[in-house]
């Protein structure tokens, strides 16, 4: 049996959740109060963040690692493109998502001043490349890419108010349309948190930081 250390906020976490849910697996979800961590978790994990997969004694965690192994022991076939090329710049683009973009976002809605010049700059690259690999990847929707960026996309596009990371995505079209799409996969949809109460948790946790 799969248990999944989630949070219901945590779009890390609901990469595996909606992950789970396209593949029709079952599971039993612990939802995890970031700020009063279980100690089950802290037992478990070395690093005590959501999402952490437990499969039976099989321990995992880090969420686009532990959807590439469900992936490979469920066989979702069209996760990735078949192409060993563009597989692995599928998988680049969620790294660089995972590593440069979404910090980008979550310091400039703590600062909105954070996305100066030179990081606009830096953030438009990576968005104009992630834009040529979309492009080259056709609209396989319901790929494991989706998974990975919709997640965030959903809050950023809701968050949009708030952060100037959205308007750096509008550029790119394709990559747009590309996370629009994402954004309403049903497993994705199905297992989304309110958006109010999301828009007001991510307000009172950054606002606290600028
Ligand atoms: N790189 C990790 C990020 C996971 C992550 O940051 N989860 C957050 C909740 S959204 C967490 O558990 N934070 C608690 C902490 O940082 O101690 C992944 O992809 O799984």
């Amino acid at each position: 049996m799969i248990t999944l250390f989630s949070s219901t906020g945590c779009p890390y976490a609901h990469r595996t959740r909606a992950l789970l849910e396209h593949l029709g697996q079952d599971y039993v979800s612990r939802e995890v109060d970031l700020d009063n961590r279980d100690p089950e978790l802290l037992k478990l994990s070395p690093t005590g963040k959501v999402p952490f997969l437990l499969d039976g004694e099989y321990k995992l965690f880090e969420s686009a690692l532990i959807n590439d192994y469900l992936t490979e022991k469920h066989g979702f076939d069209a996760a990735y493109a078949g192409d060993l090329e563009l597989r692995m710049q599928q998988k680049l683009i969620m790294r660089q998502w995972d590593s440069a973009v979404l910090p980008a976002f979550y310091r400039s809605l703590g600062n909105p001043e954070y996305l100066d010049a030179e990081v606009t700059d830096a953030i438009r690259r990576e968005l104009t490349y992630m834009a040529e690999v979309v492009e080259r990847s056709g609209d396989e929707n319901a790929a494991l890419p989706s998974l990975h960026f919709g997640t965030h996309w959903a809050r950023i596009d809701w968050l949009r108010e708030f952060s100037g990371l959205a308007s750096l995505v509008d550029e790119q079209p394709i990559l747009r349309e590309w996370l629009d799409r994402a954004a309403r996969l049903p497993a994705l949809q199905k297992t989304l948190p309110d958006r109010e109460e999301t828009i007001a948790r991510y307000r009172r946790r950054f606002a606290a930081s600028s």
